[in-house]
């Protein structure tokens, strides 16, 4: 008989996301994804001035502080047809891919490892056998027997002293954890050296943006750096040099140490690459515009159906009418009023809630869709629709990454592999490497157009009496992020942000088709269903944002088991 398990909260420092599953058999039959929180920031937005939204919605979250910042003003400009000058937008793509590393390094070490890392299992390591094994893996200076030794005899105290901290309420011992002492011993390691490295890049964007989190140097029509270089106080070389110093140790902890972890526990784990696909319809922004206009991206853009990278369609400019025209969210399945799917320049954000209804109402999030079919968005999808256009540095960096894969697991995998749970960690590894090479790529471009004298940041806006319509699109840590802003007499009329948790763990729609995070559990092995640790490696691989996505509690429900997954 199926058993009914609701694990609320899910996620391990963001939480507000509840997952339903039915288990029949040992496996997931059946799964539901509900937002928990309403905070109604779209309706906030309403009569303000244009300049200021990316102020406000940049407090839509604390994880992807600087993507809806980026998404808003890109928004305005596009409503205004305001280009930007060629400094703004590398400022601009430097902030993006410096944000992205933080939060990459940070979603695989704090938030998703140890639901594969056993971290108790570690103390029978042997540090010098830890060592041998890292060495297979790289040449990173911090996997010697030493630190290995080092920080075995920290966890020991860790376990004696009963605190167990972050390490607390984790499913140790658990009969799907199948590392040998030696990797965990690796990975816990490199868990603590991870600290370390995504705060060197939370220090580059800080100096960049004033702030860290939300960014403070953006405006609507450029950016508010000053880099004259006769100037103290601003972007000065002096500054930038620190900064790509800071990048070049991030980009080395991402390829010699994060890709090595992620092909590692990919390779031990490789039972689990069929698990976790859902829906294989991916899309992914086209970003880091080298060009005034936004149409030269080093960040391939489209869409792929049903698993067939021979159905990609490139999305190429900042403003592509065929992702516009394309979107529509439908709030049937959702705590909204109405029974709609609609363009988001049509929607409106009318909160109404029930009760969770297994059939009916279940989410504050509303279900994206593009062409009436749900998409999976995020790193993975990204690094498909590169490969498929035979993007450069997607290839090169999905099959460097395949080739460290396939040579821990002893196998010649190719890139179906890569449409899974262990298919998002990997793509989300390619693509920091890629984005880490993007970081330096830009610095350099914006150092020597500096050195040309041209020091512009800024075109002033102006609004003109009647409305205007706008898209920001963006490809944020978690996939494209997209800001619709319909603007009236120089006021904000209507604001929707389309975000890419929603995209991905949105509800059912009208049709009754699942989300991405509903159908990529449906099939998972379930070991013990007190313990649900696959439930959590599957929704942890898309790297939930629930903030984000819905942008009160609901009461008991009927449930068999309830558990709660920090
Ligand atoms: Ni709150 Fe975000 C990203 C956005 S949501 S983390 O990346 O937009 O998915
Ligand atoms: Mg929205």
């Amino acid at each position: 008989m199926a058993q009914r398990i609701t694990i609320d909260p899910i996620t391990r420092i963001e939480g507000h996301l509840r997952v339903d599953i039915e288990v029949d058999g040992g496996k997931v039959t059946k799964a539901w994804s509900s937002g928990q929180m309403y905070r109604g920031i779209e309706n906030i937005l309403k009569g303000r001035d244009p300049r200021d939204a990316w102020m406000f919605v940049q407090r839509i979250c604390g994880v992807c502080t600087t993507v809806h910042g980026l998404a808003s003003v890109r928004a305005v400009e596009d409503a205004l047809q305001l280009p930007i000058p060629l400094n703004a937008q590398l400022v601009r793509n430097m902030v993006q891919a410096i944000h992205c590393l933080q939060d990459h390094i940070v979603h695989f070490y704090t938030l998703s490892a140890l639901d594969w890392v056993d971290v108790v299992s570690a103390l029978d390591a042997d540090p010098v056998k830890t060592a041998a094994l890292a060495e297979t893996l790289s040449n990173w200076p911090g996997n010697s027997a030493k630190r290995f030794s080092a920080v075995k005899d920290k966890l020991k105290g860790l376990v004696a002293s009963g605190q167990l901290g972050p390490f607390a309420n984790a499913y140790w011992g658990h009969p799907a954890m199948k590392l040998p002492p030696e990797a965990n011993l690796m990975a816990v390691s490199h868990y603590l050296e991870a600290l370390d490295y995504q705060r060197k890049a939370t220090q580059a964007l800080g100096i960049i943006g004033g702030k860290n989190p939300h960014v403070q140097n953006l405006c609507v029509g450029g950016i508010a750096n000053n880099l004259n270089q006769d100037n103290e106080t601003g972007l000065t070389m002096e500054r930038l040099y620190f900064i790509k110093q800071l990048i070049e140790e991030v980009r080395d902890f991402i390829k010699m140490v994060y890709q090595s972890d992620v092909a590692a526990i990919g390779a031990l784990y490789k039972e689990w690459i069929p698990y976790g696909a859902g829906v294989t319809n991916y899309m992914a922004a086209p970003d880091m515009f080298t060009d005034v206009e936004g149409t030269k991206g080093d960040l391939p853009g489209g869409t792929i159906f049903n698993a067939d990278l021979s159905t990609v369609k490139p999305f190429t400019t900042i403003s592509d009418s065929y992702f516009k025209e394309n979107v529509e969210e439908s709030i049937a399945r959702a705590w909204y009023d109405g029974d709609w799917s609609k363009n988001p320049f049509e929607e409106d954000t009318d909160p109404k809630y029930t009760d969770f209804q297994d059939e009916g109402r279940y989410s504050w999030m509303k279900a994206p869709r593009f062409q009436g079919k749900p998409m999976q968005v995020g790193p993975l999808a990204q690094v498909l629709v590169g490969y498929a256009q035979g993007h450069e540095l997607t290839v090169k960096a999905a099959n460097d990454f395949l080739g460290r894969l396939n040579s821990v697991a002893g196998t010649n995998l190719g890139p179906e592999i890569l449409h899974g749970t262990i298919g998002r960690h990997a793509g989300r590894a390619i693509r920091a490497g890629m984005m880490a090479d993007l970081a330096l790529k830009h610095w350099d471009l914006l150092v020597n157009n500096l050195a040309t004298g041209d020091y512009e940041i800024f075109n002033q806006p102006v609004f003109p009496k009647g409305e205007q319509r706008g898209v920001g699109i963006h490809e944020a840590p978690r996939g494209i992020l997209s800001h619709w802003i319909i603007i009236q007499d120089g006021k904000i009329k209507n604001y929707q942000a389309v975000v890419p948790s929603t995209w991905n763990a949105g509800p059912r729609d009208g049709q009754g088709q699942p989300g991405p995070y509903e159908a990529s559990l449906v099939g998972n092995p379930i070991a013990e269903p007190e313990k649900p640790l696959e439930v959590l490696r599957t929704v942890h691989s898309f790297d939930p944002c629930i903030a984000c996505a819905v942008h009160m509690l609901d009461p008991e429900g009927k449930e068999v088991i309830k558990v709660k997954a920090l």
